[in-house]
Formats: C-alpha cells, sequence, structure tokens
C-alpha cells in the first residue's frame, strides 16, 4: 500500500454531481489503505468562509473526510486559490490537519515539499497581486465581517469577471515559473515536490545545485466532462510514485 497519497484540484460543488461520487469513492476505497493523505489545495470551486459548513453539501464531504481520519489515516491540508479562506472549523470538524505550504516533510526516506502551486505562477503579475491582497490578514479579516451571502456574490462576480480576463491571458503566463520552482527547491533542499494548480499533469526533472529533483504535477478533476478527468498520486515505501487514474487504476 501507498504510505502516502496526495490529491489537488478537484473543485468540487453540488452542480458536479459525477466528480462528487468519484472523490467520495477515492476516499472511502483509496484513501483509507494510505497512512497519510495530502490535499494540496482547490478542493473546493471555492469557499466563502467556514461559516458556510453547514450545508447538506459541505456536510457529506466534510463527514467523509472525517472518516478518513477515523479509520487512522492523518490528513493533511495545502489551501488553494479558491479555497484559502478554509480554517480551523473545517479542519476540526473534517479531522484534518491545516500546512502552511511550501511544507517540508520526510516520507519514504525522501525529504519532500508540498504546495498548491499557484504562488509559483509569478509570470502571472496580476495574479500575483491578487493573492497578495487575498491572502493579507487584514482583508481576510474585513471579507469574513461580511454576510455569507454577500461574500458568495462577490466570489462569483469574480468568476464571471475572470472568465473574461482569462481567454485574454497568454497560455504560458498560466503555468509556474521554474526559476520560483527551483528557489523552492533551493531552500527547502527537496528531492521532491508534489503541487497542483496549472492542470497540466507531467512529472519534470529539475536540477537545483548540481543535484537532480523531481516535481510530479496533479491533474485537475472533472468527471462531469468527456472524456472524465482526474486522479492522485500516491508514494510507496520504496520511495516511487505512481499515478492513478479517477478509477483508481494505475496510469
Ligand atoms: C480561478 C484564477 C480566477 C489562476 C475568491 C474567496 C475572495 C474564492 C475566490 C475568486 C476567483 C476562484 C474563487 C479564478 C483561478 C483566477 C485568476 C487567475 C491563475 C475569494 C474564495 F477573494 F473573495 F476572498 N475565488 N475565482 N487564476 O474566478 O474561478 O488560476 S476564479
Ligand atoms: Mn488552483
Amino acid at each position: 500500500n501507498p504510505v502516502a497519497l496526495f490529491v489537488s484540484d478537484v473543485h468540487l460543488q453540488a452542480s458536479l454531481p459525477r466528480t462528487t461520487e468519484a472523490f467520495l469513492r477515492f476516499l472511502d476505497r483509496h484513501a483509507i489503505a494510505a497512512q497519510q493523505l495530502y490535499v494540496l489545495g482547490d478542493l473546493f470551486e471555492y469557499w466563502a468562509g467556514d461559516d458556510d459548513l453547514d450545508t447538506p453539501y459541505h456536510r457529506k464531504i466534510v463527514e467523509a473526510i472525517r472518516v478518513v481520519h477515523d479509520k487512522g489515516v492523518a490528513v493533511y491540508w495545502v489551501g488553494g486559490n479558491r479555497d484559502f479562506l478554509i480554517g480551523s472549523r473545517f479542519a476540526e470538524a473534517a479531522g484534518m490537519t491545516i500546512l502552511d505550504e511550501p511544507f517540508v516533510t520526510q516520507i519514504a526516506e525522501q525529504r519532500v515539499v508540498l504546495l498548491h502551486g499557484d504562488a509559483q505562477c509569478t509570470d502571472d503579475k496580476a495574479y500575483m497581486d491578487f493573492r497578495r491582497m487575498v491572502r493579507a490578514q487584514e482583508w481576510q479579516h474585513q471579507f469574513l465581517a461580511m454576510p455569507l451571502a454577500q461574500r458568495k456574490t462577490i466570489i462569483d462576480s469574480m468568476r464571471t469577471g475572470s472568465r473574461d480576463a482569462q481567454r485574454n491571458k497568454a497560455y504560458e503566463i498560466m503555468d509556474v515559473n521554474s526559476a520560483a520552482i527551483d528557489a523552492v527547491f533551493e531552500s527547502t533542499q527537496a528531492s521532491l515536490m508534489i503541487h497542483g494548480h496549472t492542470h497540466r499533469p507531467a512529472s519534470h526533472m529539475h536540477v537545483v545545485g548540481g543535484t537532480q529533483r523531481i516535481r510530479h504535477v496533479l491533474p485537475d478533476w472533472d468527471c462531469d466532462a468527456e472524456p472524465s478527468r482526474g486522479g492522485w498520486i500516491g508514494l510507496y515505501p520504496d520511495g516511487s510514485a505512481q499515478r492513478f487514474g479517477v478509477d483508481g487504476q494505475p496510469l
């Protein structure tokens, strides 16, 4: 069995039942067999604040993660650019530990660095400015002081606005910047990096400080699309990594 599983960018929302069912199946059939589960951001399409926990849909997701935790799996969480407002109320209800990124840990005798990936998209200057703003404690404090319905309206208008902005952006600037990635390898001295965000699943080699490093990019999920997308990565006791599709088959 894998020591650890890594998943990101599931983009859960009530209007995508197949994706939701596939993620619940992942938790119930696969995550429970690992020692650790790392959710590396954008589990939700968006998260407006922990006072949004009390919907049937959100309760179902929280409860399913809780079951994995109760079965003895350590569940860890790194926020994405869509669900960075997830806080201690959610974490406690789901039995998750929130990690600061970049998070460095030792898994299967390797030094591994984990992050969502958006902070390394440094070529997208407008996004970096936006990120700085919404990640500031004071900004979040003021935002969370607004009524939930108003926050959802604001996020919805951002999503509409960004669909138009996104179309005008070059495809290249929406990927991670290679120098920003190398800087993370340099500062953490990790030999392995796992992140999501870019929706460009691939494994890359980086040579930093004369040492070879590997970077695994996780896929985004959409099981309501044709063909269906998604999956996760498992890390084994011998240090090897294996990708799986949403159907649980090795790729
Ligand atoms: C997704 C990206 C926009 C890249 C905002 C709280 C806040 C969620 C949000 C708003 C934006 C996601 C949800 C979108 C991806 C962009 C621009 C660039 C590089 C809040 C929670 F700020 F109000 F607190 N967001 N959207 N980008 O429009 O779907 O990935 S989005
Ligand atoms: Mn993301």
